[in-house]
């Protein structure tokens, strides 16, 4: 695997040697996460949220306008673009890499010809485009796996073999980005926990985060911040999931997980702060520990 993430404007570091994983902090910016559920003032909360994620120790801001959930309704390119480039532009210079959640290639255009360093596509950069509209930048690629649609991915997902499935698929996915001449220092890739999954898929996935890593060669990002699975393992609604959370993360550290995408910046970085502290056996051993 690589030793650094090219992702835009930065390289950040990915050697286990040398630093705790990056925390991706998820910034959203649909109308349904503020408190008063509109418009009003959607910029300034925006700002204020990413201003606490970086002096929390964030390492890249992940901006989304579309909300992923279950059933949840497809923006236009137009609508997606309102609410989510006034962000980059705003935090542009703010010295975090930006990312932005898209599956659109004219949204990823724009974000890109506006300062973002890295997309990241929970289809997989399946659509028509997405690699045309990615190819020409220096920005990072967050490959995902996905079964299904977000509209019906969880009425009855199914795999035969799960682990060996959405492995098949990221094969596939970085053997055809490569081949548009993309870079794998530009990618990582991501089992897409929660997308078209039961718990037990989660699981499974989780538990073998190491040999899915190890297959790819490229670095590993988990997302299972405040997911449901956490919710069905802990009986707690989604705005009691953080520990759950940090203990997800920590889980997905210790088994290779090299980027970790949160909603609890501040916690997750000491958690995993202290899980480096005392170093991994198989590859930190007798290395020098800051
Ligand atoms: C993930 C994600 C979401 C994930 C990546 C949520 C946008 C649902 N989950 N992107 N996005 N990986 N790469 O609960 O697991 O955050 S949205």
């Amino acid at each position: 695997m690589n030793v650094t993430f090219q992702c835009g404007r930065y390289r950040l570091p990915l050697d286990p040697r040398q630093s705790r994983p990056l925390v991706m902090g998820i910034l959203n910016v649909t109308p349904d996460s503020f408190s008063d559920g509109g418009r009003f003032n959607y910029l300034e909360s925006a700002l204020g949220h990413a201003e606490q994620m970086i002096a929390d120790g964030v390492d890249i801001i992940d901006i989304g306008g579309e909300s992923t959930r279950p059933g949840a309704q497809v923006l236009s390119v137009a609508e997606e673009l309102r609410r989510v480039l006034p962000v980059v532009f705003a935090l542009r210079d703010c010295g975090k890499p930006l990312s932005v959640d898209t599956c659109k290639p004219e949204v990823m255009h724009e974000v890109l010809a506006a300062g973002a360093d890295m997309i990241n596509d929970i289809n997989g950069f399946r659509s028509d485009g997405a690699l045309r509209a990615i190819k020409d930048s220096d920005a990072a690629l967050c490959i995902m796996h996905m079964q299904n649609e977000p509209g019906t991915m969880q009425q009855n997902p199914h795999y035969d073999d799960v682990v060996a499935e959405v492995t098949a698929f990221l094969h596939q996915r970085v053997d055809a980005i490569a081949a548009e001449g993309i870079a794998p220092q530009r990618m990582c890739v991501d089992p897409g926990f929660g997308f078209g999954k039961t718990m037990e898929h989660n699981l499974a996935l989780l538990r073998r985060v190491g040999d899915i890593q190890q297959s790819l060669g490229l670095p590993l990002l988990a997302g299972l911040s405040r997911k449901s699975t956490l919710g069905v393992i802990t009986g707690r609604p989604v705005e009691q999931r953080m520990a759950a959370s940090v203990a997800a993360a920590l889980v997905a550290a210790e088994r290779g997980a090299r980027i970790v995408r949160v909603h609890d910046v501040a916690q997750t970085v000491d958690a995993l702060k202290v899980w480096f502290a005392v170093g991994q056996p198989a590859t930190v051993q007798g290395q020098q520990q800051k």
